[in-house]
C-alpha cells in the first residue's frame, strides 16, 4: 500500500519531497487538483467536497495513509475527512504549529500562508492549543505563489517582495516563522535573508513527513528500509504545466503523469 498525498496543485509536491526524504523505501500516490485550483478562493463547503473526492480516488489506489498537503484544505476539511474515512489522514497545519511551539524561545511567533489560510486562524488555534502563552502574527504572502511558479526565487523582485511581506513580522520581533503554504520552502533562501540569522524558519513540509513516519512506524505500516519506492502522479487538468512547474519544486524529472477525471469517479 501507497501512501496517498493530496494538494490543490503543484504545491504539495514540497511535502511530497520531504516525504520522500524521510521515507524512501514507501511508494506515493500524488494528486493535484489542477483543473480547480485554487482553493485558497472558495467557500469550506466546495473544498471539503473536493477533499472528499479526492480522498475516495486515492482509496480506490489502495493507499494506507493520506496527506493533506494543501493548507487551505487542511484548514477546512481535515476533521471532516477524518470523520467520514478510517485510515490515518494527516494535515500539514498541525505538524507546522507543533514545530513552532517546540522552537520558539521568546514566544513569538510568525504565521505566513495564502489568503484563505490566515483568514481561517487554523495556524493561530493550532498553536494556542498547544501553549496558550505564544503570541502569534500571523500574514498572508500570496504574491509568493505566482513567484514560486514563476521560478523567481532568488531575484530582486523576490528579496523585494519578501521584505515588504514581513516587514511587519521582523518589526514584531518574532524568533520563528511558520512557512504555512506549499509554495513558500521554494522561497526559503530571500525568506531567510530577510529575516535574518535569530529567526528560525519552520517548514510544515518537513515536519508532516516526520508525523507520516510516526503514524507508519506506531501502526507497523513501514516497508523495509532498503527498497525504493515508486511514485505516482494523477492530475485533473492536461499534466503539461504540472511536468513544468513540478520539475522545478522536485529538481528534477519526476516521470509520468497521468490525467484523471474525478467527476467520473
Ligand atoms: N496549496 C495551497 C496552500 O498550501 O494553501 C496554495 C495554492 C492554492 O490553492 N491557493
Amino acid at each position: 500500500k501507497a501512501i496517498g498525498i493530496f494538494d490543490s496543485g503543484v504545491g504539495g509536491l514540497t511535502v511530497l519531497k520531504e516525504v520522500v526524504r524521510a521515507l524512501p523505501q514507501e511508494d506515493t500516490i500524488y494528486l493535484g487538483d489542477t483543473a480547480r485550483v485554487p482553493y485558497g478562493t472558495k467557500s469550506p463547503e466546495t473544498v471539503v467536497r473536493y477533499s472528499r473526492q479526492i480522498t475516495r480516488y486515492l482509496l480506490s489506489r489502495d493507499i494506507k495513509v493520506l496527506v493533506v498537503a494543501c493548507n487551505t484544505a487542511s484548514a477546512v476539511a481535515l476533521s471532516a475527512l477524518q470523520q467520514e474515512f478510517s485510515i490515518p489522514i494527516v494535515g500539514v497545519i498541525e505538524p507546522g504549529a507543533r514545530a513552532a511551539a517546540a522552537v520558539t524561545k521568546s514566544g513569538k511567533v510568525g504565521v505566513i500562508g495564502t489568503t484563505a489560510t490566515v483568514a481561517s486562524s487554523a495556524y493561530t488555534k493550532a498553536i494556542k492549543r498547544i501553549n496558550p502563552e505564544i503570541e502569534v502574527v500571523s500574514r498572508a504572502c500570496p504574491l509568493f505563489v505566482p513567484l514560486a511558479e514563476e521560478g523567481w526565487v532568488d531575484n530582486e523582485v523576490a528579496r523585494l517582495t519578501a521584505g515588504i511581506y514581513l516587514e511587519d513580522l521582523k518589526k514584531h520581533g518574532v524568533d520563528t516563522l511558520v512557512l504555512g503554504c506549499t509554495h513558500y520552502p521554494i522561497l526559503r533562501k530571500v525568506i531567510a535573508e530577510v529575516m535574518g540569522p535569530e529567526v528560525t524558519l519552520v517548514d510544515a513540509a518537513e515536519q508532516t513527513a516526520l508525523t507520516v513516519a510516526g503514524i507508519l512506524a506506531e501502526q507497523g505500516l513501514l516497508r523495509p528500509k532498503g527498497e525504493r519506492g515508486n511514485h505516482h502522479y494523477y492530475v485533473t487538468d492536461i499534466p503539461a504545466g504540472f511536468i513544468r512547474i513540478g520539475n522545478r519544486f522536485l529538481g528534477g524529472d519526476f516521470g509520468d503523469v497521468y490525467q484523471v477525471n474525478l467527476e467520473q469517479e
